[in-house]
């Protein structure tokens, strides 16, 4: 089969005109088989396919260009990674070869078009050659080289066994985007320097060549700084209280010792840059100003508005109020310093300053401040803040060094010749582009790793959100509402792994990964070359690879989704099954216990009849390959009967449309699952209509609570029972069971009996808190009113 999937005109003729794509998917039954040259993550520009096998065997060896240090250095990483992998022992040498061995040309040149980081990869019988027009293109035909072996190749454990051969193909690559970032937070969790490079490594096999490095956050300063010695003195330490909830952690208390955190020294980020650069990826750090900076004013309180005495947070700190003071001189000579040190450590040309989140309650009633905008005609404490980031980037720009910050960067105005990380959406990245600024995309509903990537109710706990593996891959990097001019500041893309909920490596890869592979895809494969269905296909290689190289991979995809629709015809709950891996074979239960490879296989929606616990897993070679999930539907009379609200949910909250509190499916344990309904600073009266008279024995109502997104149960509940909808009788009432206010999330369903009643409708009423209380970090903001499901017994 042809496509035109390849054939970007930007390439011009030669190889690309008579490339094939992938041939037609597999059938459902059939196991997928893929030859290797099409299962390399992320998708190359275009594959050709040609008769017969290179075999690597100790006879190769690996010629480049002589003289040529860096190709050499690349040459050097192949024969590293294949005496780690096979226990094959390749001569490095200097080309050109003479005799007939089978060898491996890394050679200098090729088409333009390619870039500095494109490669052409041809293998023959004879030999394997990559050329490329730098270092770094010659690094990616490595890795490619590297995907055409068994995923062993990526392992460390020797492995020996059926020889190995490199499908014959010529095939043509290179990036679509100059930036392809993760960024890593270090802040809320410490995480060692080995991990670290671990990360840096698995970026560099996925293609990507940016690792951004939050460094500094409110919980914890990372970097040893010569001249501030306080700053990992103090500000990398806090109370360990990784026993309680983020956002539910007392503060450090006179007399208590700080012992959790860490810091890197500056011999360590040294070591990591070198590290990363022979690598090919930048580290970009990022020195968080002029928020985000708490566990620096618990070192150096003179640099905030109040004058402390701070302490590091050890979990949530919302709003963030204390915040560098730009009244003050020593803020500027302190941060100058600090960078100073910085650009001394990083050669790369950006430095990230942070810039969100930042409150300016204090800014407002310091008189520092206030002296400071009546001085420069700054007229809102936003164009202070803007001042600010405008005269660090002037401290950045004399070093030869450029800026680049969250999007809130833009408020006030924007810094001349700052770049912009868009995280709050496109709209961010979309006013820096049309304003001629580089612009890296990662909005939170694609590029956020901490986000949930499967059904809360499975995952470790998270900070919430949702962004599955099919999300990140459809990201498209470059918004509409770009001309092509405009788009073309899209400079690329990034991936964020907060670690607010991400205390160990293990944890971390399993947020990273198969999501990185995903977002690789986004940021290096051609618009025209992604394909969702082929993405799956090839990512079973990446998994074994990911196996191979030890990684703790996140099954999510391999989570059975459960659709229930409720037919208004029939009066029937119908669920359909699917799961992200796409043409899973799906097995499932009705009488909870868990399913088996020989339990019922899915073959189409289920008609359900009465109340049933389903529980169903994806299968594969007899093997359950990702958690099983676990749902009650409820067939009730209320089912399908949208209520009449009083005060309408948000949409954003919508669980689905009007019938979503009688929909049979219980809300989970997230808010974002989709599943409840939210009112927001409003009380839930909602009146069912069961269509005639029925008896009622009980009311079901479940709530949630989660107080760290303003989510907070009701006061009390109440059921009203009525034959014609006009004139309504309390049946039963309840001051809700649970106060406590805590961080944890609750969800609760709580049951209101009902003695002899016989009614055609059914009012609940949820009395809602209406503002969240004093001591919350929302006091005197509305407070969320989360319901689900309504059941009528
Ligand atoms: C917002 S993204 C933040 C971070 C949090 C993150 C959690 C950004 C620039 N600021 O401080 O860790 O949300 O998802």
């Amino acid at each position: 089969m042809k496509s035109k999937r390849f054939m970007r005109p930007a390439l011009g003729a030669g190889l690309l005109a008579v490339l094939a794509a992938c041939g037609t998917p597999p059938s459902a039954e059939a196991p997928v088989v893929l030859s290797r040259e099409r299962t390399i993550i992320p998708k190359p520009l275009a594959v050709e396919r040609q008769a017969g096998e290179f075999a690597l065997d100790r006879a190769a060896r690996i010629a480049v260009p002589a003289g040529d240090a860096e190709f050499e250095a690349a040459g050097r990483f192949l024969a590293d990674r294949l005496r780690a992998s096979f226990g094959l022992d390749l001569p490095v040498t200097a080309a050109p070869p003479v005799e007939a061995t089978p060898v491996v040309f890394l050679s200098r040149g090729g088409r333009a078009e390619l870039g500095l980081e494109g490669y052409a990869l041809s293998v023959t019988p004879a030999a394997v050659s990559v050329t490329a027009n730098g270092p770094a293109g010659a690094f990616y035909g490595i890795q490619t080289l590297l995907q055409l072996l068994p995923p062993e190749a990526f392992g460390s454990a020797v492995t020996t066994g059926s020889p190995l051969t490199v499908p014959c193909l010529r095939l043509e690559d290179k990036p679509r985007f100059p930036w392809r970032g993760m960024m890593l937070d270090v802040s809320r969790h410490f995480f060692p320097k080995e991990f670290v490079k671990s990360v840096i490594d698995s970026l560099a096999f996925h293609k990507m060549n940016v690792f951004h490095w939050h460094l500094t956050d409110d919980q914890g300063w990372r970097l040893e700084i010569k001249k501030y010695p306080k700053l990992t003195e103090i500000g990398a330490w806090r109370v360990d209280r990784e026993d309680r909830h983020w956002n539910d952690r007392p503060a450090q208390q006179p007399g208590e010792q700080a012992t959790y955190g860490g810091f890197y020294t500056q011999e360590d980020v040294r070591e990591i840059v070198a590290y990363a650069a022979a690598r090919h990826v930048t580290v970009v750090p990022e020195i968080e100003m002029p928020g985000h900076c708490l566990a620096a004013l618990a070192a150096y309180p003179e640099l905030s508005c109040t004058g402390g005495p701070f302490t590091v947070p050890p979990g949530g700190y919302w709003p963030i109020v204390d915040v560098y003071c730009p009244g003050k001189e020593k803020t500027f000579a302190f941060l100058e310093d600090v960078l100073t040190e910085v650009i001394a450590l990083f050669p790369g040309e950006y430095v990230h300053i942070g810039g969100d989140e930042v409150d300016k309650t204090h800014w407002k009633t310091c008189p520092k401040c206030q002296a400071r905008m009546k001085k420069e005609g700054l007229k809102t404490e936003e164009e202070l803040q803007s001042w600010f980031t405008r005269r660090i980037e002037r401290f950045l720009n004399s070093r030869g060094r450029k800026l680049i910050g969250w999007d809130e960067i833009l408020e006030g105005g924007l810094a001349p010749n700052a770049a912009v990380m868009s995280w709050r959406g496109n709209e961010g990245g979309i006013a820096a582009a049309k304003a001629g600024h580089p612009v890296v995309m990662t909005p939170t509903s694609f590029c956020y790793f901490d986000y949930y990537q499967g059904d809360a109710a499975v995952e470790p706990l998270s900070i919430g959100g949702f962004v599955p593996l099919s999300k990140v891959y459809s990201f498209e990097p470059v918004p509409p509402e770009l001309s092509a001019e405009e788009g073309a500041y899209v400079i690329g893309l990034q991936a964020n792994l907060w670690a607010e909920y991400v205390s160990t490596p293990a944890h971390s890869q399993y947020m990273t990964y198969p999501r990185l592979a995903a977002m690789a895809e986004a940021g290096w494969t051609a618009k025209e070359g992604r394909n969702g269905d082929d993405f799956r296909e090839r990512l079973e290689f990446q998994l074994l690879r990911y196996d191979a190289l030890g990684f703790n991979w996140a099954r999510s995809m391999f989570a059975v989704k459960l659709a229930p629709t409720f037919d208004p015809g029939t009066k029937r709950l119908r669920i359909g099954m699917e799961a992200e891996s796409g043409r899973p074979d799906i097995r499932y239960t009705l009488d909870g216990s868990d399913p088996t490879a020989e339990s019922r296989a899915y073959a189409g929606p289920l008609d359900v009849k009465k109340s049933a616990v389903v529980k169903a897993g994806v299968f594969s070679g007899g093997r359950l390959r990702g958690p099983v999930t676990e749902t009650e539907f409820l067939v009730h009379p209320a089912l399908g009967r949208a209520p009449i609200l009083q005060f309408p949910y948000r949409e954003r909250y919508a669980a689905g449309g009007p019938g979503g509190l009688v929909d049979g499916l219980k809300g989970g344990k997230s808010h974002t699952d989709g599943r409840w309904q939210g009112f927001e600073g409003d009380d839930l009266v909602a009146t069912i209509d069961l269509g005639k008279r029925k008896k009622i024995r009980a009311v079901e109502i479940g709530f949630l609570q989660n107080t760290a997104s303003w989510i907070f149960f009701p006061r009390s509940v109440e059921v009203a029972v009525s034959d014609d909808g006009t004139d309504f009788r309390v049946a039963a009432s309840l001051v809700f069971p649970i106060r406590d206010e805590t961080g944890d999330v609750l969800p609760e369903t709580v049951r209101l009996g009902i003695e002899n009643a016989r009614a055609r409708f059914v009012r609940v009423t949820a009395a809602s808190i209406k503002t969240c209380p004093e001591r919350h970090a929302g006091a005197g903001g509305k407070a969320w009113l989360f319901a689900d499901e309504i059941i009528v017994r």
